[in-house]
């Protein structure tokens, strides 16, 4: 028979239980994650942080440590019940909002190479603007990939789990990262050297690139704020609450629209779009208002500063979002994922709906040119289809079935192939190809079978592609674009993201920006 506690006890003993955890954690935790949990020379311990993570794995991780990093074991330390206990409290919020102001950031700010160090001359024999930048997430590593011999050049250490797209300069020449935990690392792509590191933010969405390579603007989720920060050396010029009517809010993302000089911005509590302009002569916000064409659709918000956003409202939360090649229109998912809508950053409003459920992940759609149509396609994450959007009537003339949903959608002007993944299902392993002049599908492929395949990059002149086989003894594999062999296997640690310096540059229309 179960012995029953007496109530006293069982409330005596509950305070105990966390004083214990709490205890455990700065005894075994706080020296790498920080006593706060928000990270040093480990990753943050927050719930929002670790989002990715299954709890199940942190145990796992917590037992057994993770290989490549300073991640220790704790098997032989600790008993599983004090390894649950630890997770279940990393995933427990922490009790207030922790602080990450500027002069937080100031602080975390390194400069590790001159530009003077650098060499003039690239100290290899291929393309400078057909380097790849591959994102290895198995063991947080980058390897910058020779595009023209498709040969490994240089691999290094990265911050913990890069998310988003990786940005380059306008010349191409240096690379930005962001982690998750809001780290922002300059790399150059001639040596693979770190040129300057500053924590932005404590969980970061992404960052973006001005295109007169002056400045770069980083979106967070923790704290709610923009992070301005000088592309040069990566130091802080400003941060930039986000707020609105009383309230706060989390980034979706942040996008430079170059032809604008701006960045634009998605929020995820906030009905609204922020553009921020950049320009040196862009028209001022003055008192939080500028130039208002239509009243209560155009407000800034008044920080003090060179950048000023300008607020649109928006009839949904957008948490996805793509533009047009013309950076006039941006096309929205709203946050149900049920439906879309068109909104013009000149008009500052809605100007059509867009017939997309199913999730569409439209941060990965592409545009490409059928005859006198300009046609947008996009994967959705919860249906397994690409739609076909046409960019002047906002119709949808097409959804093209597929095996399963999927994340990432690739094509490059010199192909008329599009590759789409359908890894959000069960056929985790199949790339499926549409020819963009009939949008069918013309073949599947399946180079590892069984293994999770997904993102592909085209090179400088899309006559082959990379393609990921995201697992921890994973691969890019090399394909002729047109027949679609395979020419190579790169052995790599779950590799997910991987970035052509030309397409990124040059805005192709088949790629991220
Ligand atoms: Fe991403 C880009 C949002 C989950 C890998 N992802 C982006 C961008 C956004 C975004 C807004 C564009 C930023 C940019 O490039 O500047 N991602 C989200 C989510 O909301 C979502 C669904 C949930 C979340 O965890 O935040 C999500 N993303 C994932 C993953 O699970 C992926 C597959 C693995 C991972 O690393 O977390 C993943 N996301 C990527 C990659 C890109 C990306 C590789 C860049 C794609 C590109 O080609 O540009």
């Amino acid at each position: 028979m179960k012995r029953l506690l007496p109530l006293a006890l069982v409330l005596l003993a509950v305070p105990a239980l966390a004083d214990d955890v709490n205890r455990l954690y700065t005894e075994t935790c706080a020296a790498c994650h920080g006593a706060d949990r928000l990270g040093a020379i480990g990753p943050a311990l927050l719930p929002e942080n670790l989002g990715r993570l299954k709890p199940a794995e942190a145990e796992k991780v917590v037992a057994e440590g993770r290989a490549a990093t300073q991640m220790p074991a704790f098997k032989d330390q600790l008993s599983g019940e004090q390894i649950k206990a630890l997770v279940k409290l990393v995933y427990s919020p922490v009790p207030a909002l922790p602080l990450w102001r500027a002069e937080e950031i100031t602080a975390s700010h390194l400069v590790v190479t001159r530009t003077a160090d650098l060499p003039v001359k690239p100290p290899f024999k291929a393309d400078p603007m057909n380097l790849f930048t591959v994102v290895e997430g198995g063991d947080h590593h980058v390897s910058i990939v020779d595009g023209d011999h498709m040969k490994p050049l240089y691999r290094f250490q990265s911050r913990f789990a890069l998310h988003g797209g990786a940005k380059y300069s306008p010349d191409g020449r240096f690379v930005y990262f962001a982690s998750r935990d809001g780290w922002i690392s300059k790399v150059d792509m001639w040596t693979g050297k770190l040129m300057a590191e500053i924590r932005a933010g404590i969980n970061t969405r992404n960052v973006a690139v001005s295109d007169d390579g002056r400045f770069l603007m980083v979106g967070n989720v923790l704290p709610h704020t923009l992070v301005a920060l000088d592309a040069n050396d990566l130091s802080l010029l400003q941060v930039i609450p986000v707020e609105g009517d009383g309230k706060t809010s989390r980034v979706s993302a942040v996008y430079t629209a170059p032809p604008r000089h701006s960045f634009v911005v998605a929020l995820r509590d906030l009905e609204e779009i922020w553009e921020i302009p950049y320009a040196d002569d862009a028209a001022p916000v003055i008192n939080g208002l500028a130039h208002s064409r239509e009243k209560g659709l155009e407000e800034g918000v008044g920080t003090d500063g060179r950048f000023q956003a300008l607020r649109i409202r928006t009839p949904d939360y957008l948490d996805d979002f793509f533009f047009d090649p013309g950076y006039e229109k941006v096309m929205g998912a709203s946050r149900d994922g049920k439906k879309g809508m068109v909104i013009d950053l000149d008009l500052k409003r809605k100007i059509a709906d867009l017939d997309l459920g199913g999730m569409p992940h439209l941060g990965s759609g592409i545009v490409f040119r059928q005859g006198e149509r300009l046609l947008m396609a996009t994967p959705h994450l919860k249906e397994a289809m690409v739609s076909v959007i046409d960019m002047r009537t906002w119709e949808t003339v097409k959804r093209i079935p597929t095996l399963g949903p999927g994340f990432f959608m690739r094509g490059h002007e010199n192909s008329p192939y599009a590759w789409v993944d359908v890894s959000m299902g069960k056929e985790r392993d199949a790339m499926q190809i549409i020819d963009t002049r009939t949008l069918e599908i013309v073949k599947t492929v399946r180079p590892a079978k069984g293994r999770l395949t997904r993102h592909v990059e085209f090179n400088r002149d899309g006559t082959k592609l990379l393609l990921s086989v995201s697992e921890k003894d994973g691969a890019v594999i090399v394909i002729d674009a047109k027949s679609f062999a395979e020419e190579k296997r790169l052995p790599m640690n779950a590799p997910i993201g991987k970035y052509n310096v030309w397409n990124k540059i040059t805005y192709s229309n088949g790629t991220s920006h």
